[in-house]
């Protein structure tokens, strides 16, 4: 299927092949798929089948309630990997045959091409190797969208055939505005009219205030440093409250001139374009409020000026990542004193979402942070750990850690520097002092060795809230 992000996913056909999945179970008959997405899609693709138990296996990111449960309790297997990886897994076959690929369009040109809608994520690589194509052109999308995209084909070869990417600044365009598809291929097409997932973000708290006003301060004195140009390198901004909250924040901020090279445009990127502090935007989706995404589609003539929707292959590519120095931000569930994140996993075993796009960015970026609230659940468990229930970003990529209490720069630091500069700095006030105490216990049992633990005690932090409710006992 088609989307990502919630948006550009098919509207109609997901929730009819739930009913002919619930009609076939109901007589007793087994009926199960794989889906492969971009990313996340919608309750009317991943909620109604997951629904169906129907789903046997899933891939390569997802955030909805219905698909985490089935997820979760067995009935679907989830490959959760780099999305930057999928288009080569897909290629060479390890997820098995690609019998149908589902894809909504804006439009279908005159010569049989396939104008992409609000998302391009996979579509590219679903083409070209489904036996069987659907196409739902959806006349919610504006069809002014044709000139946003950029489908550059060279970029599905593999090894030993892979060519230079020829990206050297955010907004290069090096593709075709549509995608080809084999006519042959295709056995319908469905008229839709309906809007993407749209959920609004919540209002700013003073926790996402704070935390985005910790990052620009950190980018402000890069600055001052020398060490960053003055409109900054291009930025990358996950998903969430926070990281549009960062946007928020750039807004008011004194950074002019500033680009993006991100895989996701959320509101507050859209607003930093109409302010013209932001001159170009180069993502594989958006990711928009109800209201942002009316503006959009009343003036999207006038963004694809501004704005480039690439293949996910080539905006999470970390070749293109890599030579122009983005500036990785991205929310987490959990870091330990060492600089390790867990962005997807609560006590070790519950799958959230996935790894999605962070790692593609926090590996090959210039900077790389992580964002979050320093307690999650009302104050009851640190995001700040001796050791994280499962490992993201290793303490090898991370370079910033932030929450409202501060800033841990990481760099040049060796591990026991790290944890006091974390603890100090992000750790909520109630737990510092059960981290410091962690810390003198590790350093004690550990007898001065590189990275000390005390592994019965660094488990045990998480098994305690289990068992009283909170990490602070
Ligand atoms: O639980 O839903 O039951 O309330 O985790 O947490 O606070 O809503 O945070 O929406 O910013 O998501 C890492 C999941 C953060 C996200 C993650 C609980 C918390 C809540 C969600 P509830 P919040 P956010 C670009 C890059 C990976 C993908 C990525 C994510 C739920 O940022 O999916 O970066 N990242 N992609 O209560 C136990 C803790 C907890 C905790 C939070 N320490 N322990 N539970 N929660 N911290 C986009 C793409 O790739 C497409």
């Amino acid at each position: 299927f088609s989307g990502f992000t919630g948006a550009g996913y098919p509207k109609e056909f997901p929730e009819a092949l739930a009913a002919v999945i619930d009609a076939h179970h109901n007589k007793g008959e087994e009926f199960r798929i794989g889906v492969w997405t971009g990313a996340s899609t919608a309750p009317e693709l991943d909620g109604a089948l997951a629904r169906t138990g129907g789903i046997s296996y899933r891939a390569p990111y997802q955030s909805d309630p219905d698909m985490r449960t089935a997820i979760n309790n067995g009935t679907s297997f989830y490959q959760d990997i780099h999305l930057s990886h999928m288009g080569p897994q897909v290629s060479q076959g390890f997820l098995g045959k690609l019998n149908l690929a589902v894809i909504e369009a804006s439009a279908i040109t005159e010569d049989g091409d396939v104008v992409p809608s609000s998302s391009i994520g996979m579509n590219r690589t679903y083409l070209e190797h489904a036996d069987k194509v659907i196409i739902e052109v959806n006349s919610w999308q504006s069809e002014d969208l044709y000139g946003m995209h950029d489908v550059y084909y060279p970029i599905g070869a593999l090894p030993p055939n892979r060519v230079p990417l020829p990206i050297q600044n955010a907004g290069d365009r090096i593709g075709d505005k549509v995608m080809k598809i084999d006519a042959d291929k295709v056995i319908a097409i469905i008229e839709t009219n309906d809007p993407d997932r749209n959920t609004p973000f919540k209002p700013l708290d003073d926790d996402s205030r704070a935390i985005a006003g910790n990052l620009l301060d950190f980018l402000g004195a890069e600055v001052k440093a020398g060490r960053l140009p003055k409109n900054l390198l291009p930025l990358q901004s996950g998903v969430g409250n926070i990281a549009n909250a960062v946007l928020a924040g750039l807004l008011e901020g004194p950074f002019e001139n500033l680009t993006s090279y991100t895989e996701v445009i959320q509101d507050g990127m859209v607003d930093l374009l109409d302010s013209g502090k932001l001159t170009v935007a180069s993502a594989t989706a958006f990711s928009l409020s109800p209201k942002a995404a009316e503006r959009m589609n009343d003036n999207a003539a006038d963004y694809a000026q501004k704005i480039i929707l690439r293949p996910q292959d080539v905006s999470n590519h970390p070749e293109a990542i890599r030579r122009m120095g983005v500036i990785a931000c991205n929310g987490m569930i959990e870091a330990d004193i060492y600089g390790n994140v867990n962005s997807t996993h609560v006590m070790g075993s519950r799958m959230q979402n996935g790894i999605g796009g962070s790692g593609d960015f926090t590996r090959n970026g210039w900077i790389s942070s992580f964002v979050t609230p320093s307690t999650a659940k009302g104050g009851a468990i640190s995001c700040i750990v001796p050791m994280v229930n499962h490992v993201d970003h290793t303490e090898h990529d991370v370079q910033m850690l932030i929450t409202e209490q501060g800033l841990a720069d990481l760099r040049g630091l060796a591990p026991r520097q790290r944890a006091q500069a974390i603890i100090d700095n992000c750790a909520h006030p109630d737990f510092k002092e059960p981290l410091r105490e962690y810390v003198k216990l590790a350093e004690k049992k550990a007898n001065g060795m590189h990275t000390p633990h005390d592994l019965a005690t660094a488990l045990g932090w998480h098994v305690r809230f289990l068992e009283t409710g909170t990490m602070a006992q």
